[in-house]
């Protein structure tokens, strides 16, 4: 069993916590020191201190970069070194005198404070200022770990989507979280602070900071269950947000840092693409878990997560993550952004000292060898949640819809939890192919259930590659997007399935509008990477386009494709080759065209 479950709900103002304000953080600047050792004594975190380490601690308990490894500095960097966020905006209310500064005049207030401290800052508070497609507007993060979220905690994000008017939308995300779109900053605060009292948390969700913890959707019900991950991951994000308060020992990252707990056989956690991956595993009948670092998409690359060669008892899954993030907030590169992920610096270390340094930072000050006793049912093969299933509960079914492309508006998240009220306990599960779940529905109410207006929108049974579709935000929302992704690739979905038959079950298509691939291209059947290419039919100028991945496969033993198979197709003549890959890659047929003269 874990130590502490999540704290994040009590948050509401604990002793030395400033009354009054939103945001957390102490009630005088000169106990700041005091707040964060108050805020880390809950988790038996090991203070390690290393001469060679690349960054101090200051007298307030903020990590600072040392002068001799601040060259070359990477301008994300720079902004950290010139005002800490965590400390300066979450603790020292920064963040609420920008949202009384910015409410006068948001413009004039972003243009005499420029895009680090409008648009960077704010994102350990998971407030991501949209500048290219949706200025003045935020977009916010939460973290929800396992996906775990209940009626009241949805009818209370839809309610602020609501308030966002025609701004406001939401998604569920490729880490099984939920993004509220249409924030303005002058509102954040109270919003934050609600979000909190509704025992949830945004703190720590953008830039160098650690992403939702993300478990099994099936945790509690799955009859193929091999180990409940909610505790493990809700501890996780307890820890890694200081309960609510920050946590000002890891909020100074040189990087993003993903983390996962696998609780089934289907590995829907996607283990091969988190910096820290932990699998269950027996050793001498105590249940714990094996663990895998290192993976991780970027632009530049694509890495599996390998063995750390170490196995930890459940009990000390937090501190085993403290151990490894800590070890890469010391160590990590700080210079090149695109070399600074957790799996270069495995590589610099070589896996045999990066381990020993993990072991170390235990509060055992070691690790045991991997189990090699681990507890991944190969029999069963990867199976899509989607639809009516029962539970290991006797009388009770789960049900997964599927909402392509994850968005949501504020009427559809108020109807996901009024149906998870009538007909099931309260509780939505969110997926990483960005669908949900409604679990505990009695037999008897399950016609009723799929009767519903909602199910019709967004359908347990959609047909066989809607089913697999995920896509990022796409040039709608995201800076960075080469190209629309959401709308284009329900719509590539629907016509291979009004065409093709596919007899050999679903596809998993995935879009992604960059090479940043939020929505992992790598892992996907058909994974479509936005681009920019020649105009086809001869004129100047570029149009959008995709580089085409194919085969890369998910469950145990799965691999990513680094590369894509097929190159800079224009979106004007995709459908065409995607019709061709599904005949000869994954075995789909024509539809018999209906005789015109029967
Ligand atoms: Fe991501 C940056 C959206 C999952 C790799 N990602 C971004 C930003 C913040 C860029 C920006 O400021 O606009 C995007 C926000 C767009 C917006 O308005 O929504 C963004 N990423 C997303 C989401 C919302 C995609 C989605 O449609 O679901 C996912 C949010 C997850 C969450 O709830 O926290 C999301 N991003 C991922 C994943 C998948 C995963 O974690 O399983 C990856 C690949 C895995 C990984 O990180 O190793 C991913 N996002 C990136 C990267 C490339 C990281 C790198 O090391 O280079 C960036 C760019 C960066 O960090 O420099 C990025
Ligand atoms: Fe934006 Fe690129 Fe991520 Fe899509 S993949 S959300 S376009 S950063």
């Amino acid at each position: 069993s874990t130590k502490r479950c999540v704290r994040i709900s009590v948050i509401a103002r604990p002793d030395g916590v400033a009354q009054g304000r939103a945001l957390p953080g102490p009630d005088r600047m000169e106990t700041l020191a005091e707040y964060n050792k108050n805020t880390l004594s809950e988790y038996n975190i090991p203070d390690v201190v290393r001469a060679d380490s690349h960054v101090y601690k200051d007298q307030d308990g903020y990590y600072v970069v040392k002068e001799e490894y601040r060259k070359p500095t990477n301008p994300f960097e720079r902004l950290k070194l010139e005002k800490d966020p965590m400390k300066e905006l979450i603790h020292l209310g920064g963040l609420e005198e920008m949202a009384e500064a910015s409410a006068v005049n948001f413009k004039e207030w972003d243009e005499a404070n420029g895009a680090d401290e409008v648009d960077q800052r704010p994102k350990w508070a998971g407030l991501f200022h949209r500048r290219k497609g949706h200025y003045g507007r935020y977009m916010m993060r939460l973290k929800i770990p396992n996906g775990v979220v209940t009626s009241k905690q949805t009818r209370y994000l839809a309610s602020i989507v609501k308030s966002c008017g025609e701004d406001g939308c939401a998604d569920i995300t490729t880490r099984q979280n939920f993004q509220l779109r249409g924030i303005e900053l002058k509102n954040a605060p109270g919003i934050i602070q609600g979000v909190m009292d509704h025992g949830m948390c945004s703190l720590q969700s953008g830039l160098d900071n650690v992403r939702n913890a993300t478990g099994n959707p099936l945790a509690g019900f799955d009859p193929h269950e091999i180990i409940d991950t909610r505790p493990f991951t809700r501890a996780i994000q307890d820890y890694v947000s200081g309960g609510g308060r920050g946590n000002s020992d890891i909020a100074n990252l040189g990087r993003k840092w993903n983390v996962c707990v696998v609780g089934g056989p289907d590995f829907y956690e996607h283990p091969d693409i988190n910096d820290l991956a932990f699998i269950p595993a027996l050793r001498e009948g105590v249940v714990g878990f094996n663990i895998l670092v290192g993976g991780f998409i970027s632009s530049a690359r694509a890495a599996e997560a390998i063995p750390l060669d170490a196995w930890v008892p459940a009990s000390e899954v937090v501190e085993a993550t403290a151990a490894v993030i800590t070890t890469f907030r010391d160590y990590g590169h700080r210079g090149n952004r695109q070399k600074c992920r957790m799996m270069w610096l495995i590589e610099e270390m070589g896996i045999d000292k990066f381990r020993a340094e993990v072991a170390s930072r235990m509060p055992s000050q070691s690790m045991a060898c991997a189990s090699e006793d681990d507890l991944i049912d190969t029999s069963v093969s990867r199976r899509s949640y989607l639809g009516v299933h029962e539970q290991k509960q006797n009388g009770l079914c789960w049900v997964g819809i599927c909402v392509p492309g994850g968005r949501l508006q504020a009427d559809d998240m108020q109807d996901m939890a009024d149906l998870a009220d009538i007909y099931g306990s309260g509780e939505i599960r969110l997926t990483v192919e960005q669908n949900f779940i409604i679990p505990n529905v009695p037999k008897e109410k399950v016609d009723s259930l799929l009767a519903e207006p909602l199910l019709q929108r967004y359908s347990p049974f959609p047909g066989k590659v809607v089913s697999g579709m995920v896509a990022c935000t796409g040039n709608q929302f995201c800076g960075f997007a080469q190209i629309e992704t959401k709308k284009q690739a329900f719509a590539a979905a629907e016509h291979l399935e009004s065409i093709l038959d596919f007899p050999k079950g679903d596809i998993r298509m995935i879009w992604t509008g960059c090479p940043n691939s939020c929505a992992p291209v790598q892992v996907a059947d058909i994974g479509l990477m936005g681009c920019q290419v020649k105009n086809p039919s001869g004129e100047k100028g570029m149009v959008d386009g995709v580089n085409i991945f194919v085969g890369g496969t998910v469950g145990p033993g799965g691999h990513l494709k680094e590369h894509p198979e097929v190159e800079k197709v224009a979106c004007s003549e995709l459908l065409p080759v995607l019709e061709d890959l599904c005949i000869e890659k994954f075995g789909a047929v024509r539809k018999a065209v209906p005789s015109e003269n029967p």
